[in-house]
């Protein structure tokens, strides 16, 4: 399972920690319904700011070792937190986006989603062929996460001998809730992180530093 931190050394600046505000907002602040609904704008022009930083994004020796991974490795599944893309980029297959895609859209009034990959946005807010306002196609606090994404994410990680953690603070749920879920289910958990976690010291095997140098070599 991967965070944002695996994006790092892509040039995407993480939520959390260090260097870890988006612009001048927090996460917290407008990814939330209830930021959308008081003023789309603002939260298309953060999204829109994002998008275009992510553009210009490539994937880096993390994404490309899970993708050696999943094609040398039986029964191997990819979870992301992360909406950028860049696992796509990188050429995984089978990807269980927790939290959406960046790069979709999705309409308030009819539900229509379809990818969208301009950058800038044309117009903002952007709407829909059907007239209703569009909104990022990602989840945000207080949202379900996408239907049935969960339970697979945990039936892979019920079957797994090894998850590996990388590059997610584990604070935000229930994404986090698979690390102790993986451990329950008797996989060895490695964490791999520049710092600690709340889980750290209860894993299996943490290990300290970019992921991009430490994925290359695990593998
Ligand atoms: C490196 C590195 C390098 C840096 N190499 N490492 C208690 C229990 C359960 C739930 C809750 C609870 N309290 C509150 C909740 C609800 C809430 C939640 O978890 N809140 C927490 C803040 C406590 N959760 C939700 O609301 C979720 N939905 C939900 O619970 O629904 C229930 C429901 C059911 C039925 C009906 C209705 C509701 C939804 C969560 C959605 C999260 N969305 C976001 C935004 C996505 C869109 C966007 O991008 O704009 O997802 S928030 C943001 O955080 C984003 C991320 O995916 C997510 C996780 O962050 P991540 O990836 O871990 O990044 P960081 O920045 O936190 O960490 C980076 C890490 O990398 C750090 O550790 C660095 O050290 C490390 N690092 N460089 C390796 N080079
Ligand atoms: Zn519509």
């Amino acid at each position: 399972m991967t965070g944002a931190g695996i994006s790092a050394e892509s040039g995407i600046p993480t939520f959390r920690g260090a260097g870890g505000l988006w612009k001048e907002f927090k996460a917290e602040d407008l990814a939330t319904p209830e930021a959308f609904a008081k003023n789309p704008p603002l939260v298309w022009e953060w999204y829109n700011w994002r998008r275009q930083l992510i553009a210009k994004a490539v994937p880096n020796p993390a994404h490309k070792a899970l993708v050696q991974l999943e094609i040398r490795k039986r029964g191997f599944t990819l979870i992301t937190q992360n909406v950028d893309g860049l696992h796509d980029l990188a050429g995984s297959g089978k990807i269980l986006k927790l939290h959406g895609d960046i790069w979709r859209l999705r309409c308030t009034v009819c539900g229509a989603n379809w990818p969208n990959r301009k950058t800038p946005l044309p117009k903002i807010p952007p709407h829909c062929a059907c007239g209703g306002l569009a909104r990022p196609g990602v989840v945000w606090f207080g949202e379900p996460l996408p239907d049935g994404m969960m339970k697979e994410a945990e039936h892979a990680v019920s079957a797994a001998q090894v998850f590996l953690v990388i590059g997610t603070s584990a604070s935000v749920y229930p994404a986090a809730s698979l690390v102790p879920y993986a451990r329950q289910a008797g996989a060895k958990v490695i964490e791999i992180n520049t710092d600690e976690t709340p889980f750290s010291a209860t894993v299996d095997c943490a290990l300290r530093g970019p992921a991009g140098e430490l994925l290359p070599k695990l593998w």
